[in-house]
C-alpha cells in the first residue's frame, strides 16, 4: 500500500478536545497529574475514542492505557498525564497522533497499529512510572510504595481508578514501539528545521535530601549559634556547582526543582529543608560521578554545619540508544515529507521509550517547540509543525506494514 492517509482535520480536533481536559486556564496550559480526575477524565475520553477506532481499551495495573488492535502490531503513543503546571503536548501530542495513524491504517487497511497512554510519565510519583512498571525496570511493589511530594502513596492514589485496572498486556503482541513528542528544547525551532529522528535518551538520576537543623527564633539567635537549614541548602548548592565544573560536559544539567523549608516564616531560623536533587547525562559514567559529588557534599555540609542527613532513595533510567532500524524509518520518512529540513539529535528529556525500548525496537520523532518553551503553560507549536510530525509517522507506519 501507499502512505496511510491521515485526517488532519479530526487529528487536530482530537488534539484540542483533549487539551479541554484539566485546563488550566491559563493560555493552552493543561492540569493533569497522574491519578488526578482531570488525568482519569482524560483516560476514559481516550479509552472511548479508541473504542471508536477499532481498538480495544484495556488499562493495565499502573493505568497506563492500552488501545489494542487484533493480531501484532506495531505500538504508537506516549502519555496523557502533565507536569503540575503542563504543556497540551507534552505527551499528549504523542498519543493523538497514534490515534489518527491508528485509525486512519485501519479505514485504508493497513498494518495494524495499537495506541498507548503510559501513566505516570512526569513523574509525580518516580520516573516515568508507568512505562518502566510495564517493561520490568521498576518492580509493581516497589512502585505501590512510592510517594509523591506530600507523602500519598502511589498505591492509593491509583486505587481512584477503581475497577478499570488490572489487565495484562503483552509485550510480544507488538513488532516495534514510537513515539512522536514535542522537542521540548531550542534546537529544531533555532535551525527552522521541521523533525528531529532521536538517536538515544540521556539518563537521569533524581534523590530527595533534607538537612535537619535547629528552628530557633530569627530575632535571638547569633548568627553563630545558628544551625539554618536553608544556610545549609544554599551551602550545598554552590559548592556542587563548583566541583561539577570538572566533571560535565555543556550537555549535563542538574536541577534543584523541589524545596520545602520548614516551617516557612520570616521569623524562624528554618530547622529543615528537604529538596530535590536531579541530574541527567547521557553518559552512565558520568552520573554516577555526579552522584559521588552529591552525596560526599552533602555529608561534608552537614558536618560542617551542624546538620543531620537524610539521603532518599534514588531513581534512575540508564542513557539508551533508539533502535538503528526503525531510526533508519524515521529518517527516510523524514526525508520524504520535509527534504534537508530535519536531523538525528538526542533527546535531553525523558521518555517513555526510554523504558520500551528494553522490551522491543523502539525510536522517537520531534517536531519543534516554539522557543524551546516545555514544562510550562506557554509550552506550543506551531499547527503546520504538529501536521508535518503526523504525516511523517504515517509514512513511517506504511513502511514497517
Ligand atoms: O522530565 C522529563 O524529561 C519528562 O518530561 N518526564
Ligand atoms: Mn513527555
Ligand atoms: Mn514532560
Amino acid at each position: 500500500m501507499g502512505v496511510i492517509e491521515v485526517d488532519v482535520a479530526r487529528f487536530l480536533q482530537d488534539l484540542h478536545a483533549l487539551r479541554a481536559i484539566g485546563a488550566a486556564g491559563v493560555g493552552k496550559g493543561v492540569v493533569r497529574p497522574a491519578y488526578s480526575k482531570a488525568d482519569i477524565a482524560a483516560r476514559d475520553w481516550l479509552a472511548v475514542r479508541m473504542r471508536d477506532a477499532g481498538l480495544a481499551p484495556v488499562f493495565d495495573d499502573m493505568g497506563s492505557l492500552f488501545g489494542l488492535a487484533s493480531g501484532r502490531s506495531v505500538l504508537l503513543g506516549s502519555h496523557t498525564d502533565t507536569q503540575p503546571e503542563g504543556g497540551w503536548l507534552d505527551g499528549a501530542l504523542g498519543v493523538i497522533a497514534a490515534l489518527e495513524v491508528a485509525r486512519a491504517s485501519r479505514e485504508a487497511g493497513g498494518p495494524p497499529v495499537s495506541v498507548v497512554s503510559f501513566q505516570d510519565e512526569e513523574g509525580r510519583f518516580g520516573v516515568t512510572t508507568g512505562s518502566a512498571v510495564w517493561s520490568g525496570v521498576l518492580s509493581a511493589m516497589q512502585a505501590a510504595q512510592l510517594q509523591d511530594k506530600d507523602g500519598v502513596i502511589l498505591d492509593a492514589a491509583r486505587a481512584a481508578m477503581g475497577a478499570r485496572l488490572g489487565a495484562r498486556v503483552y509485550p510480544a503482541r507488538f513488532s516495534a514501539f514510537v513515539e512522536m513528542h514535542i522537542e521540548q528544547g531550542p534546537v529544531l525551532d533555532q535551525a527552522g528545521e521541521k523533525i528531529g529522528v532521536v538517536e538515544a535518551i540521556v539518563g537521569i538520576r533524581d534523590m530527595t535530601i533534607s538537612f535537619t537543623g535547629q528552628q530557633n527564633h530569627a530575632g535571638t539567635t547569633p548568627m553563630a549559634l545558628r544551625r539554618d537549614a536553608f544556610q545549609a541548602l544554599s551551602a550545598f548548592n554552590s559548592v556542587i556547582n563548583d566541583r561539577f565544573r570538572n566533571i560535565v560536559t555543556p550537555d549535563t544539567v542538574w536541577t534543584i526543582g523541589f524545596v520545602e523549608l520548614h516551617p516557612g516564616a520570616h521569623s524562624i531560623v528554618p530547622g529543615r529543608v528537604r529538596f530535590s536533587m536531579q541530574w541527567r547525562d547521557g553518559d552512565a559514567e558520568r552520573l554516577a560521578r555526579m552522584e559521588a559529588v552529591i552525596r560526599e557534599t552533602a555529608e561534608e555540609i552537614a558536618s560542617e554545619m551542624g546538620m543531620a542527613l537524610e539521603l532518599g532513595d534514588m531513581l534512575g533510567i540508564e542513557p539508551v540508544a533508539m533502535d538503528a532500524e526503525l531510526r533508519n524509518v524515521l529518517a527516510v520518512a523524514a526525508e520524504g515529507e520535509v527534504p534537508g529540513k530535519w536531523r538525528h539529535m538526542p533527546s535531553g528529556a525523558l521518555h517513555d521509550a526510554s523504558n520500551v525500548a528494553g522490551l522491543m525496537p523502539a525510536a522517537m520523532l520531534f517536531v519543534p517547540s516554539i522557543g524551546g518553551i516545555s514544562h510550562a503553560f506557554d509550552e506550543d507549536t506551531d499547527e503546520a509543525d504538529l501536521v508535518t510530525g503526523l504525516q511523517v509517522l504515517a509514512r513511517a507506519v506504511s513502511a514497517l506494514g
